[in-house]
């Protein structure tokens, strides 16, 4: 017996530390492209426990996995088939501290689930606007720790630009608390961005500090069908010029991905579906009121016909059939899995030069990997396409992933670089990435990420091999 199974014990309470049963909830990634093996899942309660626990594992040198919701896409949050490593799963961690609505904070624990701190924003009459398809289910430090995008990206900005402060566990087993509520703090290097986005690699982020926005008067929500990506990027100038600020979200969907949702989802009616290769769901959150943000909408729409860019258009009459729109969209993600293993990616490009690259990539997919499906949608606001890419119909999933995920991967990364984007808007590098990443980052910039991470894991406990390689 592991004499550090009975010190973890000891720390947190035996029944928190899972060894028995099915754990696969914690050892399988959502996309099921990893089943690991762990020591031992554990699941502390408070920050002085996680610190505990991390003191713990270093003085063995085992390495931690921390977990908050497992719902990332890049196998990150679960643990190699080792059997050595130790999930530190956060979720326990759920409680929301302090709201200061004069300041527009509010402080939250790390296992918080998303959904619950939109709702509790918004029953204290505040807007909490980071969102995504994972919400009844993802963490706010899983959020961070992936530094996560979602759909309001393009009006308040990825979850690094909601956070103020941050509470943080080092490898060390020592506490930081960096829970600062403040807008503007010059006093040395920002540890708060380093932690951000570091996938855990760098420490434990057990609360954070994440500002808040009044609630919109009105939110409505549109539906277009969009003759080609050109006309999609003229639409959202067209968005951007008629709503300004007012513009919370724009998503395009291809024709594909959408068909996916018609064919797994039959109960959900995908709306002007077939009509064009494209589709585009707009949102518009207006300060003043419900007419005036139908009158913008309206405005615009006409404009778009007028142009060309759209070619039809439905804007939803209540808040039931803006639900069913964006349900559409919100149910690709979970269409394709249904559909079979995929191969993903969340590339960002100049939003200029979108158009240019999906012409020329998909007919370089097309004629260099036969059968080949694309799952093309995302978030065009942010220049964020999810680049998917389907196996052939009929065919053997898990063979093509084997045979071809490099490949793939190559082809689609180089077109990235060439049209000056990055291999990950939202997503992370994880295991899925890691060897990747080398090719397509500056060796001067993989440098100074090693650096930082010899800096602060010296032993290389925390996500080893997650990110980079040392
Ligand atoms: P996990 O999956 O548990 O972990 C993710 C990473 O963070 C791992 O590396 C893990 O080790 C680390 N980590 C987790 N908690 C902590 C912590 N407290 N301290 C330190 N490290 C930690 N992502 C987007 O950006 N935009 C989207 O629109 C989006 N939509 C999604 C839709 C679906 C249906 C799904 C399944 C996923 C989606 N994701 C999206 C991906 C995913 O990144 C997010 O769901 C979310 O940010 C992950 O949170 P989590 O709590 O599940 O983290
Ligand atoms: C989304 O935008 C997520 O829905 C998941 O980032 C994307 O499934 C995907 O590829
Ligand atoms: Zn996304």
């Amino acid at each position: 017996m592991n004499p550090l199974l009975d010190q973890l014990r000891a720390a947190v309470g035996a029944a928190y530390v899972l060894v028995d049963g099915d754990l696969s909830a914690y050892e399988t990634d959502w996309r099921q492209r990893s089943k690991g093996k762990s020591l031992a899942v554990v699941r502390p309660g408070t920050t002085a426990e996680v610190a505990a626990v991390v003191r713990l594992c270093a003085g063995a040198g085992t390495p931690i996995v921390p977990q908050g919701g497992n719902t990332g896409m890049v196998v990150g949050s679960t643990p190699d088939d080792s059997g050595r490593e130790v999930v530190l799963s956060l979720g326990r961690l759920n409680r929301v501290r302090a709201m200061d609505g004069g300041n527009l904070t509010v402080t939250v624990e790390a296992g918080v689930v998303l959904q619950n701190l939109q709702q509790q924003a918004q029953d204290a009459g505040f807007l909490f606007p980071l969102s995504l398809a994972a919400e009844g289910s993802c963490t706010i430090g899983g959020n961070l720790a992936t530094n996560a995008g979602g759909t309001q990206v393009l009006r308040y900005g990825n979850t690094r630009d909601l956070c103020l402060g941050l509470e943080v566990v080092t490898a060390q087993g020592e506490v930081w608390d960096g829970l600062s509520g403040l807008r503007k703090d010059n006093t040395g290097y920002d540890l708060r961005d380093l932690f951000i986005g570091s996938e855990g690699t760098l420490g434990i982020i057990t609360a954070a500090t994440m500002k808040l926005y009044p609630l919109p008067v009105a939110t409505l929500t549109a539906w277009a069908a969009v003759p080609s990506m050109e006309a999609a990027v003229t639409l959202l100038g067209l968005a951007q010029h008629h709503l300004g600020a007012g513009l919370t979200g724009f998503e395009v969907m291809g024709q594909f991905a959408l068909g996916l949702v018609a064919k797994h989802m039959p109960q959900i009616r995908v709306p002007l579906y077939g009509q064009t290769p494209y589709c585009v769901l707009l949102e518009n959150s207006d300060q003043e009121s419900e007419p005036h943000a139908r009158e913008q909408f309206e405005r615009l729409l006409e404009a778009a016909l007028e142009d060309g860019c759209a070619t039809d258009a439905v804007v939803a009459e209540n808040i039931a059939q803006a639900r069913a729109l964006w349900q559409v969209r919100e149910n690709i993600p979970l269409a394709q899995a249904q559909e079979g293993l995929n191969i993903k990616h969340d590339i960002s490009i100049p939003v200029s030069r979108i158009p240019a690259f999906c012409a020329e990539t998909d007919a370089l997919l097309q004629r260099e990997i036969a059968g080949v499906r694309l799952v093309n949608f995302g978030h065009l606001g942010d220049g964020n396409l999810h680049y998917n890419v389907q196996a052939p119909a009929d065919g053997d999933a898990p063979a093509f992933l084997r045979e071809q995920e490099a490949r793939v991967n190559t082809l689609v990364f180089d077109q990235v670089r060439k049209f000056d984007g990055s291999i990950s808007a939202e997503h992370g590098i994880g295991t899925l990435k890691v060897d990747k990443l080398p090719h397509y980052k500056s060796a001067v910039a993989l440098g100074l990420m090693r650096s930082v991470k010899r800096a602060l894991d010296p032993q290389n406990i925390l996500n080893p091999g997650r990110v980079l390689k040392l």
